[in-house]
């Protein structure tokens, strides 16, 4: 069909732009194998790095000894602390303003620290000289639990900052405190806690787990001596960051060092952090001169990497007697290993945790975080959530549960009664968040409706009759969620990581024919960028999806941004594309206006052309457009159809849902049947419905882990007893129940396109609605509290403490 005899609709769905479930065009290659991950990085004489690590979770280093190691054929060299000291590189910054061992330095704090770097011919020279290195230890006492951190005879875990009473963000109390972070209005709400008609307590822990990506970290460091040029291939969720953070810690000039996040197999928030291996490869590379591979296996990074969560929230909510929410507190215990290198915000160092009033008006809050050091590894970063609204999002979603039990309410009619109403937003949060648009009413109502709540609880009641006549030993359990997410950091004056401010960047390129290249700051790690940013640029620049290229992770080419996590890419580097469209956009009118020998106000943008007022038939395409900008532009214009927009949002974006769970518990074996699962999620316009459903699937497949079963779980001298996957729950589609996805749109005013960021939702929510129907199954018979993850032998012994 000609373009001419397309009808407004054909044009429309031929750009196959916002809304569409446009295939994702990663799936070519990544279907066939033909991925490009940075293990199929292979370069010429490249070398093969591979750590010593620690037995031991606090111990004395007294010796290291690298002959026999040395001598073995093929290595080329074994780094010490003690090799990079002259360089100033034995301790590296962390992303939170603490310092990290880059290798051991007189002790090791926690199982799995980096003792020493083996750099060898192959990658298994390397793993047979690793065995030879002799390290003597001198073990020390372990702290695993961080209320005993605190214990004033604590053993000093922290040597090289003993005494100093002052840390990264503020005063420190103790020598294994690291920050105290305080939020809202103690004295109210202590006064509002004193005379309440009701008030629930409860302690809430959110056990430790890991993110855990198919794809473990890596990187390979190429020095070329010759141009002075460093290439760094890695895992990176932030390239640039990296770049900038390279540059300053090993004096090569930021020109000269050029990072490319190739493809990336999940991130999770596991490869934001700088990691060890990172700094040791690059050092391997200048010290040799040959390009020198480091990628973990599974168990060191179980072990060393990145972890998340291990909050201990002590919970108190104040209510009216027919449940008015009148004030919540919070003090949380933040567990955070043997280095503070949590990644966060720089002014938020226990993250979002301030979203943590959650989708309810409460007038009035206070949250205080302490953060402390234990033998166990560094990182704390946002598994699939922002900065630490998982834990905001399962405290209060549990403290509304144990509200409704202390009320003897409905959970639902208690989450409805207490909802922020639609009229309320942009609505000011009691500890500091502008919410910018929602309806959670209207989505509540929408999955009580879908799951037949009321059915659903009828039946549960019958379901308890006949167990207590002894008719069944199956429970029956409703969870229910209303979770709201803080995404997109952010507006740079109140976010940045280690001063970079968090904004984030496009820049596109229309190429004479009509096909363009659009560049960005962010990195996918399997969400589908390159799909779903090329949609957004064709319903603004009226180019279709399928003729623009969308490329990310090199650091020599796409502009600066500062990375993929915290679902910011969507509200930031998404809106920062549809700013960039625009700007094309309008050239683009101005140079359609002049072809057409009309003002520029006299021409509109339809679809895909730009047609005269009132005499339709008169348009140029945008292809039309593209050629004559490199051909008969304006005089006195410049040539070319380029922009670039580096975006600052105004505010974050707060996507919402409405999550129900229902499950079967067995009494007798502790075994969970997720027998449904509706999830409700609002993320403002929708840009790709098959990408978002997805990105909830996998989202709630994570969730499901860690709350029945998935945790770094420790021994009592600092051992990680979940160090392998036969250990660390991963569901198959075994374990994997049917999932109902759903949505309502409730558009973000202030983002270009009105989207906000969804892949975290699901793991926000779906944790505490999984934990919530576990819980529910047993509130008849008295539960009101108790830690997850549900496993078989937790759940039964939940059922066999309550007699059942
Ligand atoms: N979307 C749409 N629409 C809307 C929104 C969104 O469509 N409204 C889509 C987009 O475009 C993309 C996705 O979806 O594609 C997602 O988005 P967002 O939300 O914005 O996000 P981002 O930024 O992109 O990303 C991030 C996230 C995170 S954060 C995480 S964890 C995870 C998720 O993402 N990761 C991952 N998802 C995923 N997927 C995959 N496949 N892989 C991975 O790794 Mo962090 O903080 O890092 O922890």
């Amino acid at each position: 069909m000609t373009e001419a005899a397309q009808t407004r609709e054909e044009r429309a769905t031929a750009l196959k732009g916002l809304g569409t479930a446009r295939k994702r065009v990663e799936d070519v290659r990544f279907t066939q194998g033909k991925g490009n991950y940075v293990d199929d990085i292979k370069l010429d004489g490249m070398l093969f790095g591979d750590f010593v690590r620690s037995p031991y979770a606090h111990a004395k280093v007294l010796s290291i000894n690298t002959e026999a190691a040395t001598a073995l054929p093929g290595v080329v060299a074994v780094l010490t602390a003690a090799d990079l000291e002259p360089l100033g590189l034995h301790w590296m910054p962390t992303l939170a303003g603490d310092k990290q061992m880059v290798l051991a330095d007189g002790k090791v704090l926690f199982q799995g620290q980096e003792v020493a770097f083996v750099i060898a011919e192959d990658r298994y020279i390397a793993a047979d000289a690793v065995e030879l290195v002799e390290v003597e230890y001198e073990e020390q006492p372990v702290i695993v639990d961080p209320f005993k951190a605190l214990e004033p005879d604590a053993p000093v875990l922290r040597e090289d900052i003993r005494d100093q009473l002052e840390g990264a963000h503020g005063p420190r109390k103790h020598n294994n405190h690291i920050f105290t972070w305080e939020q809202g209005d103690k004295a109210a709400t202590e006064a509002v806690l004193a005379g309440a008609d009701v008030v629930a307590e409860e302690m809430v822990y959110y056990h430790r787990t890991h993110p855990c990506p198919l794809e473990t970290c890596g990187c390979v460091a190429s020095m070329d001596k010759v141009n002075g040029k460093l290439t760094l291939y890695g895992t990176f969720q932030a390239p640039h960051a990296v770049r900038t953070v390279a540059s300053l810690i090993s004096g090569i000039a930021e020109h000269n060092i050029r990072v490319i996040s190739p493809d990336i197999g999940g991130g999770f928030g596991n490869k934001v952090g700088v990691y060890p291996g990172y700094i040791c490869s690059v050092v391997a590379s200048i010290v040799t001169g040959k390009p020198v591979k480091w990628v973990e296996d599974r168990i060191e990074n179980l072990t060393s990497t990145a972890f998340a969560r291990d909050y201990w929230m002590k919970g108190k909510i104040a209510a009216t007697k027919d449940g008015k929410i009148t004030g919540l507190w919070c003090h949380t215990t933040a567990d955070h290993g043997a280095f503070d290198a949590c990644a966060d915000p720089t002014k938020f160092p226990a993250g979002f945790m301030n979203i943590c009033t959650g989708s309810y008006d409460i007038p009035t809050a206070y949250l205080s975080v302490d953060g402390v050091y234990t033998n166990k590894a560094p990182g704390g970063v946002a598994y699939r959530c922002s900065f630490r609204v998982t834990e905001a999002a399962y405290f209060i979603e549990r403290m509304i549960e144990v509200l409704a039990i202390k009320l003897g309410m409905d959970a639902a009619e208690l989450r409805r009664i207490n909802f922020i109403r639609a009229d309320q937003f942009p609505y000011q949060s009691a500890l500091g968040w502008e919410y910018d648009s929602g309806n959670y009413h209207a989505a509540w109502e929408k999955a009580m409706k879908a799951v037949d709540y009321e059915g659903l609880r009828a039946e549960q009641a019958k379901r308890l009759e006949d167990f207590k006549a002894g008719k069944t030993r199956k429970l029956m359990g409703i969870g229910l969620t209303h979770f709201t997410e803080i995404v997109g950091a952010g507006p740079v004056k109140n976010c940045d990581i280690l001063g970079l401010g968090m904004f984030d960047s496009c820049e596109i390129r229309i190429h004479p024919t009509g096909s363009a290249i659009a560049r960005l700051g962010t990195i996918s790690q399997g969400q589908g960028h390159a799909t779903t940013f090329a949609q957004i640029l064709a319903s603004e620049i009226g180019i279709p999806a399928d003729d623009i290229t969308v490329e990310e992770g090199d650091t020599d080419t796409a502009p600066y941004g500062l990375g993929t996590y915290g679902s910011r890419s969507t509200p930031v580097a998404g809106a920062a594309t549809a700013m960039a469209g625009r700007k094309i956009r309008a050239k683009a009118q101005m140079i359609a206006a002049y072809l057409l020998e009309v003002h520029d106000d006299d021409v509109e943008f339809d679809v895909d052309r730009f047609v005269v007022k009132g005499a339709p038939e008169r348009f140029k395409t945008m292809k039309e457009i593209a050629f004559a900008s490199y051909n008969q532009a304006i005089p006195g214009v410049e040539p070319g159809l380029e922009a670039v927009s580096y975006y600052d949002p105004p505010n974050m974006t707060y996507p919402f849902g409405a999550y129900v769970c229902v499950v079967d518990v067995d009494v007798d074996t502790g075994v969970t049947d997720i027998r449904q699962f509706y999830a409700l999620d609002d993320c403002g316009t929708r840009i790709n419905p098959m990408i978002i459903e997805g990105q909830v699937h996998g989202g709630l497949t994570e969730a499901l882990a860690i709350a029945m079963g998935q945790e770094m779980a420790y021994d009592e001298i600092g051992n990680v007893k979940t160090a392998t996957l036969m250990d660390f729950f991963w569901p198959s589609p075994f374990e994997t129940p049917n999932y109902q996805t759903d949505w309502t749109t409730t558009p973000s005013p202030h983002h270009p396109i009105g989207a906000k960021g969804v892949g975290e939702s699901p793991n926000v929510g779906g944790v505490p609605c999984f934990s919530n129907a576990v819980h529910d199954a047993f509130r008849p018979f008295g539960l009101t509290q108790t830690n997850m993850p549900h496993d078989h032998w937790r759940v039964w012994k939940v059922a066999h403490d309550l007699g059942l």
